[in-house]
């Protein structure tokens, strides 16, 4: 995205989640754009930088993600449990720290919230569907419920308080597609950095849903509404086809799992037929 049609850049952008894959990634990347980045997590990152920012919190806390927000512009909210986990870690951590963030963001005035979201949020869909981002959400997990419920708690701060919330279903964050599954869901780093720019910076967002992936040629997903706001993927997952059937090959066979989107989500813990669920 270009300076001038992204208007004014954020000066004080917070990034929770900081400790974890995506963050310790991301805030790399997102220093080079906002250099007064803000770092949060529960646990301390390893190798924290000298110039980093760094402030620990439960997002569970309400006090806590209070002093965290305060006097920032911007959010990038990777927070909370990253996979599947009993209910009560998702509780706490995605339903309670999500809501805690939202609410506390609201309170002090933050402009916009980039919520990371997750392919599993509509995981039991069918790999011969095409979704785009109208259809019911079909969570595979509890974490993917929890996603999902970010998502409407982002809708109603941007429809009801007038934040400007961007959510990122993101499919699979790394440098290159790891298996099958991956290469239609890949988004590269670069990728991530472009769409979470636009969350922040976009002049006229108000709320979007997009999916967070490269220009895949095997994706599932509609992204009309990420190429509206300008989004240009670069990342090709069919250029690392070696490497994902490579690491396909080191994985046990799971037929629950290929049938779905979601795949190994949707085949942990499942019980009775799969040809009579999923959308
Ligand atoms: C996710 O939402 C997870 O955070 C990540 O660890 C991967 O499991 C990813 O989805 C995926 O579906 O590959």
């Amino acid at each position: 995205m270009t300076e001038k049609k992204s208007g004014s850049r954020m000066q004080r952008v917070l990034m929770t989640g900081a400790a974890g894959g995506v963050g310790t990634v991301l805030r790399k990347l997102l220093k080079d754009v906002y250099p007064d980045l803000g770092l949060s997590d529960v646990a301390v990152p390893k190798a924290l930088g000298r110039g980093e920012k760094f402030v620990a919190a439960d997002l569970a806390d309400m006090a806590a993600v209070e002093r965290i927000v305060k006097g920032v512009d911007g959010i990038v909210h990777l927070g909370g449990a990253s996979v599947e986990k009993p209910w009560d870690m998702i509780h706490r951590a995605n339903i309670v720290g999500c809501y805690n963030l939202f609410e506390a963001a609201r309170r002090h005035g933050v402009k916009r919230i980039v919520f990371a979201s997750s392919n599993h949020a509509m995981g039991f869909y069918h790999r011969r569907r095409r979704v785009g981002t109208e259809a019911l959400v079909r969570p595979d997990s509890r974490y993917g419920v929890s996603k999902a419920f970010g998502e409407a708690l982002g809708a109603l701060y941007a429809d009801k308080y007038g934040l400007g919330v961007l959510c990122i279903r993101i499919g699979n964050f790394a440098d290159k597609p790891v298996d099958v599954r991956r290469l239609s869901i890949w988004i590269s780093p670069g990728d991530l950095v472009q769409l979470i720019r636009i969350g922040l910076e976009h002049p006229e967002l108000r709320y979007e849903v997009v999916y967070g992936a490269s220009d895949n040629a095997r994706s599932w997903w509609d992204n009309a509404a990420a190429f509206r706001l300008g989004y240009k993927p670069t990342g090709r997952a069919e250029e690392h086809l070696k490497h994902a059937l490579a690491g396909q090959a080191k994985l046990p066979i799971d037929p629950i799992a290929d049938m779905f989107q979601g795949g190994p989500f949707c085949s942990d813990e499942f019980v009775g037929d799969p040809e009579t669920r999923g959308g």
